[in-house]
């Protein structure tokens, strides 16, 4: 009750932050887009990352204005980023399948669009496996809306839930991330590799983009790159930052 009595001053205090963590091309090298990922700056406590409050932001519906703060922040950074040369930079944002149940996260969506006037295709929603489970019309409503404006649609911590590559054709995915666990134990049992390997075998076949998270050593980036996978994300590359940071970053690349 604490944690929830503080956290529904935040948007108020302006306590909330997004830190912004690269996506690579692998082969490459380029940088093809940043995750928005939400801290607490809590005073007397330090900075909190989602894992010590997401669950009380959405048990409480503090997640539906908190959400939208994400999603207008995000977009207005992006476009921040555009104007400043920046142009192709994907903005990808986490949805929570409350934003989904409670939400109007199609208004909020578009909400911060209009405002930040950044461009559908450089905006992509992470959304989990249990939202597309969820099954519900207005889901694959909200789903075909957003792929008929250009939004991307990315399915996060893919490989944990239960949809099989046949959803995600229907629901028009345009890209999967591999859940970290395979990632990590790639080199630690004989499964996770030979799973990395068929996820990026059918993400080829269906012609969907394919990102695997949590890339910590050169080694694991190799054994990806035999394997053929398309984009990485992890702390061998950059950790999740604040804006001002992350621009330094990406300008010592450029
Ligand atoms: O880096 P990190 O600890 O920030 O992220 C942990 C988890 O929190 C991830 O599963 C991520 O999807 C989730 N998360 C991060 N930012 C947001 C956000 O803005 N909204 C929602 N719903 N989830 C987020
Ligand atoms: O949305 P998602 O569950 O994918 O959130 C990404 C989470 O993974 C964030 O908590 C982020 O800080 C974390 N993360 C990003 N890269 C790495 C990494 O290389 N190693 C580990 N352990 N965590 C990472
Ligand atoms: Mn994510
Ligand atoms: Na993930």
């Amino acid at each position: 009750l604490e944690t929830r009595e503080a956290l529904a001053g935040v948007l108020q205090q302006t306590q909330l932050e997004l830190y912004y963590q690269p996506q690579l091309d692998l082969r490459t090298g380029a940088v093809v887009g940043v995750e928005a990922l939400l801290r607490w700056r809590r005073p007397g406590v330090g900075l909190l990352v989602p894992a010590d409050f997401l669950d009380v932001a959405e048990e409480s519906g503090l997640i539906l204005p908190i959400g939208a703060w994400v999603l207008q922040q995000a977009c207005r950074q992006a476009a921040a980023w555009r104007s400043a040369g920046w142009a192709n930079l994907i903005m990808a944002v986490n949805l929570s399948a409350v934003q989904f149940r409670q939400g109007r996260v199609n208004e909020a969506v578009s909400a911060a669009l209009a405002d930040s006037g950044l461009p559908p295709e450089n905006l992509e929603l992470e959304i989990t496996e249990s939202i597309l489970l969820q099954g519900e019309e207005a889901v694959l409503e909200t789903l075909a809306n957003w792929k008929q404006q250009g939004i991307r649609l990315a399915i996060d911590d893919f490989g944990t839930g239960y949809s099989s590559f046949g959803y995600l054709k229907r629901f028009g995915a345009d890209k999967i991330k591999i859940d970290r666990s395979f990632i990590r134990d790639i080199h630690a049992d004989v499964e996770s590799p030979a799973i990395v390997q068929a996820m990026i075998q059918f993400a080829r076949a269906l012609r969907l983009r394919i990102t695997a998270e949590g890339v910590e050593t050169p080694a694991v980036a190799e054994s990806l790159r035999r394997m053929g996978c398309g984009q990485v994300q992890g702390f061998l590359y950059a950790r999740p930052m604040p804006a001002p940071e992350l621009e330094r970053w990406l300008r010592a690349r450029d």
